[in-house]
């Protein structure tokens, strides 16, 4: 089924019966963070987070500047600090498509696997309990942390540095989030995009499945000119509920959302 963006509620979620145990040893893992780290006057030691590097200006590259100009609708408070890198600018999910998807996918437990700079990561701390957010680059999670700062937000995120897909095995969530690279903004000149074989180095299945043996429900921000037919194969091949949703911001597609599990059912 195809819908816009924008009237639909937040779905219920696939329920998951090892989940609730899972979630309370997350619960624990954060207390235990949290009380590691918070002693109010220790002095800066070398578990200290890496401050975030400074911002790149995207007017410096002529096909770069049409991010600045969109500046405002990549993150709202963009001039209370918001610091990006070039991948960033060209990654960041939008900021009202981040907190469509954030109503969707509200829940107690959220990994986002692909955190970028953070736009999805600061809105899912708004809709959910706790926001596990891994990035393979430690300056971009730099990045994301001090975007979260700026949005008030940081310490209901956890940021992870790491390879999603290794790490994967030791997550349990409610709802894992995936954005990964679509291979640079040529990704648009494709007829079709390939999950398999246009993320760069990732595979698009394999990254499906890593997120549905960690979370009983998978929402995957995926480019727009995606073939669509794939994506329902690989829920099929699953045996997972697909909805396809085409995220549009002021009239132009953006992106489609493809919730895999979200299981179709009455609100209690
Ligand atoms: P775009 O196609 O680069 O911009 O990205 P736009 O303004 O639609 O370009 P136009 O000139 O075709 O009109 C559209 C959206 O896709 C961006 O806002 C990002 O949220 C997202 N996006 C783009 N890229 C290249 C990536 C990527 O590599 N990874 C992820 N996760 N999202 C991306
Ligand atoms: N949704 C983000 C943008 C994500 S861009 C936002 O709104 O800001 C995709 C990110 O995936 C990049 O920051 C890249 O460093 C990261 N990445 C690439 N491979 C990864 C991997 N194997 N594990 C975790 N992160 C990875």
């Amino acid at each position: 089924a195809w819908h816009v963006s924008e009237p639909l509620p937040p779905r219920p979620l696939r329920e998951d019966a090892a989940l609730a145990d899972t979630k309370r040893a997350l619960a624990r893992q954060f207390e235990a963070l949290e009380a590691s780290s918070s002693s109010a006057d220790a002095p800066p030691s070398a578990d200290a987070p890496p401050s975030a590097p400074p911002s790149w200006d995207p007017r410096q590259e002529a096909a770069m500047e049409k991010y600045w100009v969109q500046r405002l609708m990549l993150f709202s408070r963009f001039s209370d600090g918001v610091r990006m890198d070039r991948e960033g600018w060209f990654s960041v999910t939008p900021e009202v498509l981040a907190a469509h998807i954030a109503e969707r996918c509200r829940c107690d437990v959220v990994v986002d696997a692909f955190a970028g700079v953070g736009g999805n990561a600061i809105q899912f701390a708004f809709t959910c309990e706790r926001v596990i957010a891994i990035d393979l680059d430690a300056d971009r999670l730099a990045l994301a942390r001090h975007n979260a700062q700026v949005y008030g937000v940081a310490d209901r995120i956890e940021f992870v540095h790491g390879d999603f897909l290794a790490l994967a095995p030791r997550l349990r969530a409610d709802v894992v989030f995936l954005s990964p690279p679509w291979g640079g903004p040529e990704y648009a000149d494709a007829d079709a995009f390939d999950i398999d074989t246009m993320m760069g180095g990732l595979d698009g299945t394999a990254v499906l499945h890593a997120a549905l043996a960690a979370a009983p429900n998978a929402a995957y921000y995926l480019p727009r000119n995606v073939r669509r037919g794939q994506v329902a194969a690989r829920a099929r091949a699953v045996d997972c509920p697909l909805e396809l949703e085409r995220c549009f911001l002021n009239g132009h597609e953006k992106a489609v959302m493809a919730y895999f599990g979200f299981e179709e059912g009455e609100e209690e």
